[in-house]
C-alpha cells in the first residue's frame, strides 16, 4: 500500500507515522510513506500558502496553485512507484464520517496498486476550485473540530495500515474480527486477582472456555445497549 501526505506540518505525519503497528509495517514494507509541503511549491519571497477569503469572514484560505503543485508531485512519484492509478482524499469537517465500512473498501482499493493521497487541509479551508478539480472523496472523522487535517489524516493511515495482512499479530487480528460484528468490546482484566479490594469476575478465573465466551458475549451486548444503542440495532439487523 502507497500512501502520499500532501500537508504543511509534513514533520507530524513522518514522526507520528514511526510508532506502534503503522511504524512496524513501514519498516516492514507492508506499506510506503512520502510527504509533500505546499510550501515547496511557491514562488515568491514569502512563500505564500494562503490568503484572505473573498466576500471577507474570519481566518484564511489555502492557495489553490501551491495544493495542485504538491498534489502532482504526490501522483507522480506514485506512478513511479508502480500504482495504476492515485485516489484523492480530503480530511475535511465537511466530509463523510469515516467508518469501519469505509477503511475496508479503502484498504481494498489501495491493495488492487490505488496510491492514496491524503490532503491536509489547515486554516478555515481550501479554494473550492481546487477541491472540485483534485478531489475525489472528502472525509471527516467526527462531528467535532480540530485544528487541522493532519491529525484526521493519521487516524485514517493507522486504520488502513492496521487492516493490512501481517500488519497485526494473531491475536490482534482475532480481535479486530470481534469488533467487526458491530458491538463494544467486553472488559478485559489481568493480574492481581484482586486490586484495591476489587476481585476479578470468578467466570474469567473457571477455565470453562465456553462459559467465559458466553459471558463476554452478554456483557458486549449490556455495553453496547447501554452507550450505543444506535450501533445495537444495526447489529439486531445483521444477525437476522
Ligand atoms: C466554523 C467553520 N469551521 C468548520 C467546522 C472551520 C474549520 C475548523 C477546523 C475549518 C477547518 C478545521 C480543521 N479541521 C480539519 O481539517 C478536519 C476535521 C475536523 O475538524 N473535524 C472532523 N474531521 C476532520 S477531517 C479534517
Amino acid at each position: 500500500m502507497r500512501m502520499d501526505v500532501v500537508t504543511l506540518f509534513p514533520e507530524m505525519v513522518e514522526h507520528a507515522a514511526q510508532f506502534g503497528v503503522v511504524g512496524r509495517a513501514l519498516t516492514k514494507k507492508l506499506w510506503s510513506l512520502a510527504l509533500w509541503n505546499p510550501r515547496t511549491y511557491t514562488s515568491d519571497p514569502h512563500r505564500t500558502v494562503d490568503d484572505r477569503p473573498y466576500g471577507g469572514g474570519p481566518g484564511m484560505v489555502m492557495l489553490a496553485a501551491p495544493l495542485a503543485a504538491a498534489l502532482n508531485a504526490a501522483r507522480a512519484a506514485q506512478a513511479e512507484a508502480g500504482c495504476a492509478t492515485s485516489r484523492v482524499l480530503y480530511l475535511s469537517p465537511a466530509g463523510t464520517p469515516l467508518t469501519h465500512a469505509r477503511v475496508t473498501t479503502l484498504n481494498a482499493l489501495a491493495q488492487q496498486g490505488t496510491g492514496l493521497i491524503l490532503l491536509a487541509g489547515r486554516y478555515e479551508g481550501i479554494d473550492e476550485r481546487l477541491l472540485a478539480r483534485e478531489v475525489d472523496e472528502e472525509i471527516a472523522i467526527g462531528d467535532f473540530v480540530v485544528s487541522g487535517g493532519e491529525l484526521p489524516a493519521l487516524m485514517l493511515i493507522d486504520a488502513l495500515v492496521r487492516q493490512l495482512p501481517g500488519a497485526l499479530n494473531d491475536a490482534g487480528s482475532a480481535e479486530e474480527e470481534s469488533f467487526v460484528d458491530g458491538l463494544l468490546d467486553c472488559p478485559h482484566y489481568t493480574r492481581p486477582p484482586v486490586y484495591e479490594g476489587e476481585a476479578v469476575p470468578d467466570v474469567l478465573l473457571s477455565g470453562d472456555h465456553a462459559a467465559i465466551a458466553q459471558w463476554r458475549r452478554k456483557q458486549a451486548l449490556e455495553r453496547t445497549a447501554a452507550r450505543r444503542p444506535d450501533l445495537l440495532e444495526k447489529h439486531r439487523r445483521r444477525e437476522e
